[in-house]
């Protein structure tokens, strides 16, 4: 099947050997937080801050051995080279009296022999400012109380040094991504001075002294969330502008935006600006539900942007949604091999004979080559893929059910 499909892609001046060797080095970053809910390890409990996890499928993994194990049964079903989203809250304290402003490189070593232990090609981390007693009245970095913006800024400061650690560590850089749920109900009074807040709170942070070379520093923008429905204070203009003046990085999560607003556009129009451009890659239905990534016209269309404009360095890819409903290894099975599946189909594109048909204003032809382009052997090249990187083909998900059976059934 795959000397047929490399022949069916060849007419088409598309080398697979290229693709499946470019494929496998494109780093994706799964999130820690499918496996628990975005519960946490530090005592923070159920996730806060306008995000919602919906549903109670048995197996929820309730501690650092459990999400340990059932990472490395999940990694295990993934193709191509693997880093680890890690937020804040996943601390292993081990009963010790801290609080998120005096978190240590130590309090994650173990996350990092383990990300070593299973050949992760590294980590990246986030701040976590919710679930937590000193979000308060739903600000964190905005507020208007002293005492708790101060707490916060000490908590990223806190992050950029344990991120350093993780840079040091794993050999490769560390993205720390910085989101707040911080925003307003109803129609706000002040729109201006929570953002200087937050503006001044962000300078602060990036004060330290930290490594440029290894920590990228990334700001999530926000249209909207549960509770925060009228004003988010770190909107996306904010951001965008923010990161363009002190040169970070802007994360684009595709479920932040207006519903007609795509991700994949603001790719390119970032990188006419930008070094790096970091994404949380997730499935909004309806709203920022944070559904399981499927392969879907707008995971494509993100991928085409990566692949055909040379930016699989530039953009850090990340995975961003929780499902409490069904199996969470599944969850992350599906969504990473779909991210990697939507790479490949980007990378089995005649990029260069589109871009010239468009160049030539031959519209017609441009639609009729995409068009033949969606029914060529995708599958048989995939499935190749699999094979070569040593993991399960279409039947992965029995292993995950037999996991299952033995494991997550028990957690009772
Ligand atoms: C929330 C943001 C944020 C979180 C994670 C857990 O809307 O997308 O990235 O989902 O940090
Ligand atoms: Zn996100």
């Amino acid at each position: 099947m795959y000397d047929y499909a490399k022949k069916a892609y060849a007419a088409y001046g598309v080398n697979t050997e290229t693709a499946l060797s470019k494929l496998k080095d494109i780093p994706v970053s799964i999130h820690c937080w499918q496996g628990d809910d975005v519960v946490g390890l530090d005592g923070g409990g159920a996730a806060s801050g306008g995000i919602q996890t919906t549903g109670n499928y048995p197996g929820r993994a309730r501690n650092f051995d459990e999400l340990k194990a059932d990472i490395r049964k999940a990694f295990a079903l993934m193709p191509g080279a693997k880093r680890l989203n890690l937020h804040a809250s996943y601390a292993i304290l081990d009963g010790e009296d801290v609080d998120r402003d005096g978190y240590e490189p130590k309090h994650f070593a173990p996350w990092v022999a383990f990300a070593k232990e299973i050949g992760l090609q590294g980590i990246d981390f986030n701040p976590t400012m919710f679930s937590h007693k000193n979000v308060k009245d739903g600000l964190t970095l905005s507020s208007p109380d002293e005492r708790i913006r101060e707490f916060w800024v000490a908590h990223c400061k806190a992050c950029l040094k344990i991120a350093e650690y993780f840079a040091t560590q794993m050999g490769t850089h560390c993205l720390v991504n910085i989101w707040i749920p911080d925003g307003y109900k109803d129609v706000p009074a002040d729109r201006l001075t929570p953002r200087l807040r937050l503006k001044r709170s962000l300078d602060e942070i990036l004060s330290v002294d930290y490594d440029r070379s290894k920590v990228v520093v990334g700001v999530e923008s926000k249209v909207l969330g549960i509770g925060v429905e009228s004003y988010t204070v770190g909107s996306n203009e904010f951001y965008q502008n923010y990161a363009a003046k002190n040169d970070i990085c802007c994360l684009l999560d595709n479920g932040h935006y207006h519903p007609l607003e795509y991700v994949s556009d603001k790719i390119p129009a970032l990188l006419a600006f930008y070094d790096k451009v970091a994404l949380h890659v997730t499935r909004g239905v309806r709203w920022d539900s944070d559904h399981v990534v499927l392969f879907e016209d707008e995971l494509k269309e993100i991928a085409k942007e990566i692949v055909r404009n040379d930016a699989t360095a530039k953009v850090l890819i990340g995975l961003d949604y929780f499902d409490a409903s069904i199996n969470r290894l599944a969850a992350w099975v599906v969504g990473q091999r779909n991210m990697q599946k939507a790479l490949l189909w980007a990378l089995l594109l005649p990029n260069e004979t589109l871009r010239k048909l468009q160049d030539e204003s031959n519209f017609t032809k441009l639609m009729v080559l995409q068009e033949e382009l969606k029914t060529l052997p995708f599958d048989a090249v995939w499935t190749e893929y699999l094979r070569r990187e040593g993991v399960a083909g279409a039947n992965w998900y029995e292993q995950i059910e037999a996991y299952e059976d033995a494991v997550l059934r028990n957690r009772r």
